[in-house]
């Protein structure tokens, strides 16, 4: 077997790991407005329970730290960021989401009928192993029961040979039923049932192959789509079409309540009803769709689906298109020795980790924004340009450059190709995001960029849309109807400007004088996607702690004064919603619930961005001495930091990511601003 490690050395964090050390105390009563609404106990009550159990410390006032423990603390920090580099110059830290990617692997490897003994019980042991007490599996550490994922996990387990009856299946066989039962799951979860028999295709909405015909002037065209979503709808209509069944000798009814999924909406005066109306009217196209439109829209999709498989065998780098990429083929008649195929498989070992927990799948992997953020923090800590770390980091980010046009250019015709993806292979997908990461890491080390910055810069003001904002990986993605179609139940479908990466665009542009009609309007844009509470939305991170540790030491850079009205703000919001124990956390209920914003417990990468956005605001009053001090007195021995906690967002209210790095990344940044006065708005630290 050719699966890899996970070279970080700094802990895991998933369920199982101890929390944080530093509890969350709610401030001004605030704890009181969220008991009313039934959460206190869901989220912290597990915490309260520890305490009580005295397996934690309860919440402790951190004592003040002195400026030699905050260097000592920086200075181990550092050395274990150091010690996960890669001899290739990358870091890498593990990208943890949830069991529906493990599941999903076992499932696909039966569905193409490779699945192993030894594969299938080392997934199992890692799903059962996710299992919470009350038999369910959540998204993130600590939330609450997902009925997607709970009926993934107990079908992979049922195939892997977990009797019905054991408690632990039983607990989870009753949550499903509780919460509506399987037809109650997203669409996703019923298509992978679909494929073993276990739901009809007859009952899941239709999503045609002749979607690939539409011009991508057209609207709900798949360009329309955001980047994740299009490589994942593509093949999805080609497996639609085969409706294949492939029987596991299972039943599921205990899964099952027996009431229908809620009918769809059939009116005119909605978008939800006329997309219920054209799913009708589709269902009958699909008895008998019009052969050689059919064929073509095929042909299409399977030329799509070639053209767009990248060099380490992926799809997108991600694994949705992946799995639906490989079924397709598949059923489109390309055996498994097909060099696509081959690569296709070949490449999701590269994805594999396996240890004595069991074996788990990256839903992707993020190679070049880790290194990216791991130059700035060793630089902002006092890192020089020569240092030997930096240098190799440089140059393997500079080789990684995308010079090619990818799916970018269908919006963005005449600009040329440049910038940088988030995984080892995309060239299909450079982003806006690591684009703007790559350049302000490349600034800090003494190498030869080749004109890949200069290419970056003007490929990021080419990127810019319309309202002066930016997204991730595509110009004007916005075409919100894309959310109505009944097909689309699950995760964010397009890719409009957000404030995190508009804020990480403006940084660069601003960092590398790049003055302009281009950085005035991004600057705009995020004064304007300002929250009344003086906040930011943090769209690929958790969750308006990061919006606003992004947005505000970009507008310092764009060189707005620290008393800025604006930045005021900012700062009053992020003091009323620190920990009593000085840090902060924000939870990912968040998404769902105001309630929860700017509130939860301490985690590492959540304080240190606040950390960011005070320092950049040249604030060094008690509130930042707190944050220091809780960084330093939650720093194991070993200089990283525990964080079980997921601070990162695939997408907001759906899928969450828990990016080991982080942890250690963002500590060093801003332990390292604190320490050494680097960082916007000090005028110290770039070249
Ligand atoms: C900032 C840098 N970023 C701009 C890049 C972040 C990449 C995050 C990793 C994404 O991994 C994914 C992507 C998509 C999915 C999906 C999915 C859901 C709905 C549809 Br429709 C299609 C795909 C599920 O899991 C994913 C993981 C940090």
């Amino acid at each position: 077997m050719t699966t890899t490690r996970a070279p970080s050395p700094w802990p895991a964090g998933s369920t199982g790991s101890p929390p944080a050390p530093g509890a969350l105390r709610a401030r001004d009563g605030a704890g009181t407005a969220l008991e009313a609404i039934g959460h206190e106990a869901a989220s912290f009550g597990d915490r309260a329970e520890r305490e009580a159990a005295g397996e934690v410390e309860a919440c402790e006032e951190p004592a003040v730290v002195t400026d030699a423990a905050v260097a000592d603390a920086l200075d181990r920090a550092c050395r274990a960021l150091r010690r996960g580099q890669d001899p290739a110059g990358w870091w890498k830290g593990e990208l943890e989401t949830n069991v529906t990617m493990d599941a999903e692997d076992l499932l696909l490897r039966q569905f193409l009928g490779i699945a192993r003994a030894s594969q299938i019980e080392a997934s199992a042991r890692w799903v059962r192993s996710n299992q919470r007490s009350d038999g369910t599996w959540a998204n993130f550490y600590g939330g609450p029961g997902d009925l997607s994922t709970t009926v993934e996990a107990y079908v992979a387990l049922r195939l892997a040979g977990d009797p019905v009856d054991a408690a632990h299946m039983r607990a989870a066989a009753a949550f499903v039923r509780g919460a509506g039962g399987v037809e109650r799951s997203r669409v996703f979860t019923r298509i992978w049932l679909a494929l073993f028999g276990l739901w009809r295709w007859d009952d899941l909405p239709v999503l045609p192959p002749e979607l690939m015909l539409l011009p991508s002037w057209f609207p709900l065209n798949v360009y329309d789509f955001g980047s994740w979503a299009r490589a994942t709808v593509v093949p999805l209509t080609v497996v639609g079409h085969h409706r294949p069944v492939r029987p596991i000798g299972i039943a599921i009814d205990e899964l099952r309540t027996g009431v229908p999924p809620a009918p769809e909406r059939r009116e005119l005066t909605s978008w939800a009803g006329r997309f219920g109306l054209l799913d009708q009217l589709l269902h009958h196209y699909e008895r008998r769709p019009v052969r050689w439109l059919r064929r073509l829209a095929l042909e299409r999709a399977e030329r799509w689906i070639v053209a767009h498989q990248e060099a380490d065998g992926s799809w997108g780098g991600i694994q949705p298109p992946w799995v639906y990429a490989m079924m397709a083929l598949h059923l489109q008649g390309y055996p498994l020795t097909h060099p696509v195929m081959a690569a296709g498989l070949g490449g999701l070992d590269a994805f594999t980790i396996e240890d004595e927990r069991g074996r788990r799948l990256e839903a992707c992997q993020s190679p070049v924004w880790d290194t990216a953020l791991a130059v700035q923090a060793l630089a902002d800590a006092g890192a020089e340009p020569d240092d030997p770390a930096l240098v190799a980091a440089a140059r393997w980010l500079v080789a990684q450059e995308v010079r090619v046009r990818g799916d970018w250019a269908v919006r963005r015709p005449a600009l040329a190709p440049g910038g940088w993806a988030f995984e080892f292979a995309n060239v299909n997908y450079p982003d806006v995001d690591d684009t703007a990461e790559v350049v302000l890491a490349l600034r800090r080390a003494a190498v030869d960029d080749e004109g890949s910055v200069e290419r970056a810069l003007r490929w990021t003001e080419g990127m810019q849309s319309a309202d002066g904002g930016w997204g991730a990986f595509d110009a004007e993605n916005t075409r919100a109807l894309c959310r109505e179609l009944p097909f689309c139940d699950f995760g964010e479908l397009i890719d409009p400007p957000s404030a995190d990466v508009t804020a990480h665009a403006v940084e660069v542009l601003a960092t590398c004088g790049r003055r302009g009609p281009a950085l005035e309007r991004g600057v705009a844009w995020l004064l304007d996607a300002q929250e009344a509470d003086g906040s930011w939305f943090g769209r690929w991170g958790a969750n308006h702690v990061y919006g606003t540790g992004a947005a505000v030491p970009a507008l310092v850079s764009a060189g707005l004064p620290a008393t800025h009205r604006s930045l005021a703000r900012a700062v009053t919001w992020l003091y009323a919603h620190q920990n009593d124990d000085g840090g902060w956390g924000e939870d990912m209920r968040s998404y769902r619930d105001p309630a929860w914003r700017g509130r939860g417990a301490s985690t590492a990468s959540q304080t240190a961005w606040a950390l960011l956005a005070l320092l950049a605001c040249g604030r060094r009053d008690e509130p930042v001495e707190r944050a220091v001090s809780w960084l330093c007195s939650t720093q194991r021995p070993d200089g990283t930091w525990d964080e079980p906690w997921f601070t990162g967002t695939g997408f907001p209210g759906d899928f969450f990511i828990n990016y080991h790095l982080y942890r250690q990344v963002f500590p060093v940044m801003a332990l390292g601003r604190y320490v050494t006065g680097s960082g916007p708005g000090s005028g110290v630290g770039a070249r």
